[in-house]
């Protein structure tokens, strides 16, 4: 029996860690297989309370003695045993999907670097590409990069809180030192369709869930211009301070994009900061033939856009992005004189750890910067296009279908799918509650049927007054039209009875 103490740094090494490396390497490498195999299982589901309990000698306790280097390879290929194979071409649950070989790669090099993202001294090759990357998508927002900065951050919600918080901070400097007791009772807008970590920033930030207020969607699912402005004027009325609009450009269920021009202008003329939470649509800028669909993102004051999402980089991978340089410094600023030194020997604006609210930053940067190098722009540009395409062979197939009901009866805005399908002893059930109420507990029970199978993986969810329905999506690069006709076979096998 071997154990961790006879790997390096153990002067006895004997090549055993090389040897141990390669085994975990062959564990990863059958997994990604079958991650690629479309007939194997997505997952091979049990109930959290058999996973805690055990199975099959797989034991998630952790004992006060070390277990050796086999057990170890044991509890890899089970911890993967066990998991779920986002990569695999039917899954389709969550925005964020699929699984890059140059990401992964990527991934496992900024692991072996170990180093945090604070400051250049420790990681002068990382901070140098976040600079690179940022740089990047300024342009590609249609911002000049000398007005602009940014920081990569733990996922969109902490992103859209750093845009709230640097939009507070501009207007109400004094919230640093002071605090909200300081301030009038500031509000900020965001539509009934955008994210709700916009709400849970409006709590962490002591501004109050209450403050924040939802502005009316159209059928399609995006803010109103003329309920903002209305919803504006009425805060405004009651004594309140509105300080910031938060449009959304593709909304995490129906994939709506917010009108950004329009939304901009109520924003300039009320001098309201304009933040725009494009976490899931900002990689169709990308795309010559999409991008239209944010046009007036260029006027946003901030803007959150997750590479994690819609191309396809591992997770996690965000950017917050602010159209005016110093501000995330001075709104965060503490200068721990341990870190952050003035007096080092390198430019050290490269130290970017003060702009951020945390101390310690995990390495996102790299597995960007290598796909891009790997795919340049027109790489990602032609996997999204790819998925639109997908979204409306989906679509055309789902039309043509009288078992399946689309929510909105028009082409997809963007890769989102929504959709209920109809068993056929619903046609029995006349329209009304009843009916409304069988057709809320059908996506769950197939949903039920297929994690247990293990077949496809798809999300579903109520909405306003829309009982559940599944929401198809399209962001992973291994799905084919084949993976799609096969899905919507299972659902006619799982759902017919
Ligand atoms: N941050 C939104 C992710 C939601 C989803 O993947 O469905």
């Amino acid at each position: 029996y071997l154990f961790y103490s006879d790997l390096l740094p153990s002067k006895d090494d004997k090549d055993l860690t090389q040897y141990f490396l390669l085994q975990v390497v062959d564990i990863l490498l059958n997994y990604i297989k079958k991650t690629f195999d479309a007939k194997s299982k997505i997952l091979d589901f049990h109930h959290p309370h058999q996973l805690l309990e055990g199975l099959d000698g797989f034991n998630l306790n952790l004992s006060d003695h070390p277990e050796s280097l086999e057990q170890i390879l044991v509890d890899c290929t089970d911890t993967l045993k066990y998991g779920v194979k986002t990569g695999h071409p039917r899954y389709f649950n969550q925005l964020s999907s699929g699984l890059d070989m140059i990401g992964l790669a990527g991934e496992w090099l900024t692991a072996t670097a170990n180093t945090n993202m604070f400051t250049y001294e420790i990681a002068p090759v990382f901070t140098s590409m976040e600079a690179i990357l940022l740089k990047k998508m300024y342009e590609i927002i249609g911002w000049g990069e000398a007005e602009a900065d940014g920081i990569f951050s733990p996922g969109g919600s902490i992103s859209n809180l750093y845009g709230i918080l640097v939009a507070r901070y501009k207007l109400y400097p004094e919230i640093k030192t002071k605090g909200m007791a300081a301030l009038p009772c500031i509000v900020l807008f965001v539509s009934e369709q955008g994210h709700y970590s916009v709400k849970k920033a409006a709590a962490v930030l002591g501004i109050g869930v209450h403050h924040v207020i939802e502005v009316k969607c159209d059928e399609r699912g995006k803010m109103i211009p003329d309920e903002l402005e209305k919803n504006v004027l009425q805060a405004k009325t009651k004594g309140q301070a509105p300080f910031c609009v938060i449009a959304t450009a593709g909304s995490t269920v129906f994939g709506a994009f917010d009108p950004l021009h329009a939304i901009a202008d109520v924003c300039e003329k009320h001098k309201l900061w304009m933040h725009v939470d494009a976490a899931w649509g900002g990689g169709l800028l990308l795309s010559r033939k999409y991008s239209y669909k944010l046009s007036g993102i260029e006027r946003a004051n901030s803007v959150t856009w997750n590479p994690h999402k819609l191309m396809g980089v591992p997770l996690q991978c965000s950017a917050i992005l602010i159209r005016e340089k110093g501000l995330l410094e001075a709104c965060n600023q503490m200068q721990a004189g341990y870190l952050f030194q003035p007096d080092k020997l390198y430019n050290v604006d490269f130290d970017t750890g003060d702009k951020s609210i945390q101390c310690g930053r995990h390495v996102d940067i790299f597995k960007l910067w290598l796909m891009w190098k790997a795919k340049g722009t027109c790489g990602f540009e032609e996997q999204i296009n790819r998925y639109m395409e997908l979204a409306k062979y989906f679509y055309k197939v789902l039309k043509e279908k009288d078992n399946f009901q689309l929510v909105f009866d028009a082409e997809p805005e963007f890769t989102n799918v929504c959709f209920w399908y109809l068993p056929p002893r619903l046609k029995y059930i006349t329209k009304g509650l009843e009916r409304e109420q069988e057709l809320h507990k059908i996506a769950p029970k197939i949903k039920a049927r297929m994690t247990e199978e293990g077949t496809a993986m798809i999300s579903y969810q109520p909405c306003g007054d829309k009982v559940n329905f599944f929401r198809m999506i399209f962001s992973n690069p291994a799905t084919r039209q084949t993976d799609v006709d096969y899905l919507i076979d299972e659902m006619e096998r799982i759902g017919k009875d």
